[in-house]
């Protein structure tokens, strides 16, 4: 980056935000553009660090900027085919994205972690096991998990590690960012109104190994069809894990113990109940992915499994919130695509009363309804989906459905559909945009509802 070179940064939030700090410390000459017309320039401006001296533009971006423009810095809410990136595209403009932003002033080391659902809790994770090995201060867990990597990455140096929680929008716009170790936790079909194809959708995913090699590691789940293809084409040496088979080399499952296979050697590693404080087999999955990410980033054996140990469920995840006259809460609000809300129904040990609806992504949520397996006793509907996910779920013979208007009356509703011995779960397999400004929020005021419950 030149000092004085014209950047443009789109999109005022966590990361557009940390991109304009990044960039005017650099010596950039910065404009932060907000297409929400609704937001004022003072508003935006608010947002920057004091002193900031950005230009804070909203609405429409004005032709001048467009022709000045050198660099531009894409927020990962914003789609790559907009006329407007386009039309930046096509003047010569770099594209870049706020992590590639971020990895060009990385000094240390980088674990990534990617896939479509388990990346918030296996990310966590691994930042944990690596604050016990290195220390708070050498550890940095960035990304897709609310912390901009470009608010930390001035402060990593040679001893110390990045964990970055990566999404498939982050992944579009990297060009050089390379880990040491990269993870593929699973793929199934998300995101597709925004990468159009499951074609695109895997190419982002795969992306995050795109400058691996042989030196590096890339741990993938050996039961997914889409991750286990990709370790014929992955540059970086392969690591499996998998809860159903032997891989030839990694970890897996064998009946209630996590096992480490190596050269036709194996170790047991933990009990899953007695050694493990989350539920669900896709956490047993989690914890094999942080394990294999761990250990190829050197650390020994015994403190990941400390820390393991001591590990408790991610906010929002598969959350036990209380229990209410015999009835269970659960907060999955981060069950926010069909394939995380079938892990939040696996999960469930008792009668289901099953929170679902919301933004519309393009899902189909067949796989979800036939997961429900009996265990599902009703399915209260809320948000834009509805509608689609009732003629889906009558379709596969389901119709113990109700609809709510509002988040209040949905949750009025279950309590009163309850019966002791149920468990009532908030995993709705959609987006929470529309009614919520984010799934943290949904999952906030479902707890906040349950814990006034007499
Ligand atoms: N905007 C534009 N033009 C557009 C689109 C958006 O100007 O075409 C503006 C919006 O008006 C808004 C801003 O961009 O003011 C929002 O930018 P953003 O959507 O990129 O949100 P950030 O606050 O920067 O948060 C992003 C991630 N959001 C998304 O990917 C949608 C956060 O992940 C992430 O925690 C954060 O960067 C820090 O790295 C959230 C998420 O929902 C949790 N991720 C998706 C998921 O997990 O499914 C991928």
């Amino acid at each position: 980056m030149r000092a004085g070179e014209k950047c443009l940064v789109i999109g005022s939030g966590l990361s557009g935000i940390g991109s304009a700090g990044l960039l005017e410390h650099m010596g950039a000459e910065v404009t932060v553009y907000d297409s929400n017309e609704k937001l004022s320039a003072e508003e935006l401006r608010e947002r920057l660090p004091k002193g900031s001296r950005a230009s804070c533009i909203t609405g429409e971006l004005p032709g001048q900027v467009l022709e000045d423009t050198e660099t531009v810095v894409l927020s990962p809410g914003v789609p790559t085919d907009i006329p407007l990136v386009k039309a930046l595209r096509d003047r010569g403009a770099a594209i870049i994205g706020e992590i590639e932003l971020g990895f060009r002033q990385e000094k240390g080391r980088v674990a990534a972690i990617t896939g479509t659902n388990g990346k918030t809790t296996t990310t966590t994770l691994v930042g944990e096991i690596m604050k016990a090995h290195l220390g708070e201060d050498k550890t940095f867990v960035v990304g897709n998990i609310g912390n901009p990597y470009t608010s930390e990455c001035l402060k990593t140096a040679a001893d110390t590690v990045t964990v970055g929680e990566i999404s498939s929008f982050q992944l579009e716009t990297t060009s050089s960012f390379h880990p040491a170790v990269s993870a593929i936790l699973n793929i199934t079909p998300d995101h597709l109104n925004r990468h159009h194809t499951m074609e695109a959708y895997v190419a982002a995913k795969e992306n995050i190994a795109a400058n691996q090699d042989e030196n590096d590691i890339c741990v993938l789940n050996f039961d997914n069809t889409y991750t286990r293809d990709f370790a014929e084409r992955c540059p970086a040496e392969v690591v499996f894990f998998s809860s159903a088979r032997k891989p030839e080399k990694g970890y897996f499952l064998k009946g209630d113990r996590v096992v480490k296979v190596s050269g036709g050697q194996e170790r047991e590693l933990l009990d899953i109940h007695r050694d493990m404080n989350l539920v669900g087999v896709c956490n047993v999955e989690n914890v094999m992915a942080a394990i294999a990410v761990a250990e190829g980033l050197g650390v020994p054996m015994d403190t990941i499994l400390k820390a393991v140990k001591e590990f408790r469920a991610v906010e929002h995840r598969i959350e036990f919130v209380a229990s209410r006259g015999g009835v269970d809460y659960y907060n999955d609000s981060k069950g926010t695509n069909p394939d995380a809300a079938i892990q939040g129904i696996r999960a469930m040990t008792r009668p289901t009363v099953l929170i679902g609806g919301g933004y519309d992504k393009g899902s189909e949520y067949d796989a979800w309804i036939e997961s429900f397996d009996g265990k599902v006793k009703w399915l209260v509907l809320i948000g834009q989906t509805r509608e689609k996910i009732a003629e889906c779920a009558r379709r596969h013979g389901f119709s113990r459905i109700c609809f709510a208007d509002t988040f209040e009356e949905c949750l009025k509703l279950c309590t009163e559909l309850a019966e002791e011995g149920d468990a009532v779960l908030l995993s709705p397999a959609c987006a929470s945009w529309g009614m919520f400004p984010n799934y943290e929020v949904r999952g906030q005021m479902f707890k906040e509802y349950v814990n006034r419950l007499e």
